[in-house]
């Protein structure tokens, strides 16, 4: 069985003010390219079709489009595309049963009353069980494995099991996500890979945009990563994984596909920061017509100047490049209290750490108990906010 594996499109997503349509749909034309190349027998897309719950219908009109184009490049291949956090679990699946005709599959929900709804066949070739956006708190005990051993049950043949999930592994890496907001990652809501269950021969997972195989002792436990990058700190080349499964109990073979992006997320200085004369320098150097997107990191002693943005606006109006903004860092051995933080300083911190702070401050004891029900009470206003979402 041969499966082209992406996650985390991120359709629809916005950085800093710039749309992102042309780059986007130019990467779904080069992934309709390696499927008519290739021609895998099932295409996996491990959630976080959307960048939000709420794509416009220009975006949705995309993806529709970029589903029927996938699907006319090689007929014969089945498409699963489950929901991550980032999407609308119920909208995903409003037209669940007009793309089933074409072999799409759309699986947006959990579904503890019908496991065969996570179950796709792939007739003569094998099976993927899709499970949408999924963490501790959500998913019943022992789900994973009870999906696994009722495929086990149906699999006489011994054909290869891929399962999809959107979710953070213990132990994964989770570079490009540094300004995470997302208290989803960070390890927090992390299951540890044991809990995914036992029997799978591929684990496609999606959630973490830095490509990696997860150490597990075994290589069939694989982040495909973004195929562009959704952050300045995704500062690695992106790619689709086509993975090749001989027959049950077959170690996978992976092929990484390179994907390009028209328009790169570049930081000046792509590593540590200088100061802001410096960087000024470096952006009134950089090409006129390279097309990037263009992040400063600068370094700070207190305030950037009053006008840098203005400043590196004037200073990108005749070239091609997008600034987006300046990364300010802090000289190591300053400490930063609220007082004088930027507000991108303030986003990249966690709200545990922002709680700790607040309880030092004032004197108040934070010990494990408090961090747990911290946690929980977090995790409880989110999945709140998604349910709000979702209506
Ligand atoms: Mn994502």
């Amino acid at each position: 069985m041969r499966i082209l594996h992406t996650s985390d499109w991120h359709l629809g997503h916005i950085l800093y003010n710039y749309d992102r349509t042309e780059e986007q749909a130019d990467m779904i034309r080069q992934v309709i390219d390696i499927i008519a190349e290739h021609r895998p027998d099932v295409f996996v897309l491990s959630g976080d079709v959307y960048h939000t719950s709420q794509p416009s219908a220009a975006v949705q009109t995309m993806f529709a489009e970029a589903l029927m184009k996938m699907h006319l490049a090689h007929p014969e291949m089945k498409i699963v595309i489950t929901a991550g956090n980032h999407d609308s679990g119920t909208k995903h699946e409003i037209f669940r049963t007009p793309w089933q005709a074409l072999g799409v599959h759309m699986i947006g929900n959990l579904d503890r009353e019908d496991m065969d709804s996570h179950i796709i066949e792939v007739p003569g070739c094998g099976y993927v069980i899709a499970v949408p956006y999924a963490y501790e708190r959500n998913i019943p005990e022992g789900f994973f494995q009870q999906l696994l051993d009722h495929v086990a049950e149906r699999n006489v043949d011994q054909l290869p099991v891929v399962m999809s999930a959107h979710t953070t592994v213990s132990g994964c890496d989770y570079r490009g996500h540094e300004q995470a907001t997302d208290m989803c990652v960070g390890g927090i809501d992390s299951l540890d890979v044991a809990e995914l269950g036992q029997g799978y021969d591929y684990l496609a997972l999606g959630h973490i945009h830095h490509e990696q195989f997860v150490h597990t002792g075994h290589h069939n436990v694989r982040y495909s990563g973004t195929p562009i990058a959704v952050s300045f700190d995704e500062d690695y080349p992106h790619s689709v994984s086509l993975v090749t499964i001989d027959s049950h109990g077959a170690t996978p073979v992976v092929q990484q596909i390179e994907i390009k992006n028209l328009h790169p997320l570049v930081s000046l200085p792509p590593q540590d920061a200088v100061p802001w004369t410096e960087a000024k320098k470096q952006l009134a150097e950089f090409p006129s017509d390279n097309a990037a997107y263009i992040r400063l990191n600068v370094e700070v002693d207190d305030f950037l100047p009053p006008t840098a943005n203005a400043d590196a606006a004037a200073l990108t109006a005749d070239k091609e490049c997008r600034f987006c903004y300046i990364n300010t860092k802090r000289k190591r051995e300053q400490k930063v209290d609220a007082r004088n933080m930027t507000v991108n300083e303030f986003q990249t911190i966690a709200p545990l750490e922002i709680a700790q702070r607040y309880a030092a401050a004032k004197g108040i004891g934070f010990d494990d108990d408090m961090e747990e029900l911290f946690g929980t009470t977090v995790r409880m206003v989110q999945e709140e906010e998604r349910v709000q979402e979702d209506q």
